[in-house]
């Protein structure tokens, strides 16, 4: 018979976890701009019986019996996905955004193909050619990075670096890089030197899908996403690309990388891909940019330096040298008091990446709590104090206590904890 105790009475010390992390999330101020909260739909549909069910394949082309039920599931979340961004196919099985891009890759690539992407130290990603990452061990990698005085990608300079390489594959896209991206103009340089270009819209999917940040839809061959990010959905992936690259895609996720899809995850995308769809979410991904506008500029009014001087997403990196301090302390003492964030190299940066000298900092979670400028305001004043006190305790232990204050304004699952 199915266990039917609760999880506190099943696995107390599991159980105990969870409830200290919904704490966590619940005081506490999140911006790391990676990380969002979902809403209660999402929530029952990841924790939902779908977890159970085995569906490896497509619908109605499965290797298992009884799919009726998850069939409709990924026919509804692709059906949905590829509306909401105007895709012509798309696969919503890939576990994660890392795992769309392999499975990019090993569609299209031979080892040993050339590529290019984004560096990382200047706001790129891990899969985009990283050494120690696949994408780095297993082909040639020519990374471009930003302009040394704007801090803004150089288009000339990536159609320079593609002539003269011929890679196969152009990555757009990036982890801390706050400006519009022109993925035309990517998908232009691609073409001309017989590259496909592959854009991973993971940080931005959710700003594209409310069409407030510049879509790399319907023209570029690939786009991957996670959808947890500014899209609002579960932890996971997919991939979008034009419909003749539909095969590849669908054989390299499956069997090529993946066994069974995560049918409970992929219900979950297909509610946050409904949501995503609804005029509340256009106010909502306006406001996310609007908030980080906000908090670049108070952060500026409070001394820091804002790299490319601002930014067009929900993502800002901040030099935090005029603080004297580096990344890493400077992210220690804010996790200190509740403000969640990272350390992150800034372009040209003098410091090691374990030390850094920036912070990145985003707003989709805090904008999804319902705060605004105003708030932003008092978030930027906090982070200059906790910076400019970090030695001393009872300076630090009373902007905590206002930190809390000011999340208690803006409940989020706190019904959860009691
Ligand atoms: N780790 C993600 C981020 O924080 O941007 C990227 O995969």
């Amino acid at each position: 018979m199915v266990e039917r105790r609760t999880l506190a009475e099943c696995d107390p010390a599991i159980a105990g976890l969870v409830r200290d992390e919904t704490e966590r999330q619940e005081f506490g101020l999140e911006m790391i701009p990676s990380e969002n909260f979902v809403s209660e739909a999402i929530l029952e549909a990841c924790g939902s019986v779908l977890t159970n069910k085995y569906a490896e394949g497509l619908p109605q082309k499965r290797y298992y019996g009884g799919c009726e039920c998850v069939d409709r599931v990924e026919e509804i979340a692709q059906e949905r996905a590829m509306k909401l961004f105007g895709a012509e196919f798309v696969n919503v099985q890939p576990h994660s955004g890392a795992t769309a891009n392999q499975a990019v890759f090993e569609s299209y690539l031979t080892p040993g193909d050339t590529i290019m992407g984004l560096k990382l130290d200047h706001g790129g990603h891990l899969t985009h050619g990283l050494k120690v990452n696949f994408s780095g061990k297993h082909y040639e990698v020519v990374a471009y990075g930003v302009d040394e005085n704007t801090h803004q990608i150089n288009y000339d300079e990536v159609r320079a670096l593609a002539e003269q390489h011929r890679p196969k594959l152009i990555i757009s896209g990036a982890s801390a890089y706050s400006r519009a991206i022109d993925f035309q103009k990517f998908q232009e340089i691609a073409e001309s030197v017989g590259a496909r270009h592959l854009a991973d819209i993971a940080h931005y999917a959710g700003l594209i899908a409310a069409e407030e940040y510049p879509s790399p839809l319907p023209f570029s061959d690939y786009v991957t996403t996670t959808t947890h990010k500014t899209l609002r959905g579960p932890r996971s992936g997919m991939i979008m690309a034009k419909e003749a690259y539909a095969k590849d895609i669908n054989r390299s996720v499956f069997p090529g990388l993946q066994g069974g899809p995560h049918m409970h995850t992929i219900a979950a995308k297909a509610v946050a891909f409904l949501e995503a769809a609804q005029p509340s979410f256009r106010d909502y991904a306006k406001q996310v940019i609007e908030n980080a506008r906000a908090l670049s500029a108070a952060l500026i009014e409070e001394g820091f330096s804002v790299v490319s001087g601002g930014t067009d997403s929900h993502v800002l990196l901040v030099d935090v040298r005029p603080a004297d301090i580096t990344g890493k302390e400077a992210s220690e003492v804010l996790d200190s008091i509740g403000i969640t964030a990272n350390m992150n190299t800034i372009p040209y940066d003098p410091q090691p990446p374990r030390v850094c000298s920036g912070v990145r900092f985003g707003t989709p979670a805090l904008t999804t709590r319902g705060m605004k400028a105003g708030e932003m305001k008092t978030v930027a004043r906090f982070i200059r104090e906790a910076v400019d006190h970090r030695g001393d305790q009872q300076k630090l232990t009373s902007l905590q206590n206002d930190i809390r204050s000011l999340s208690e304004q803006f409940p989020l699952y706190r019904h959860r904890l009691v």
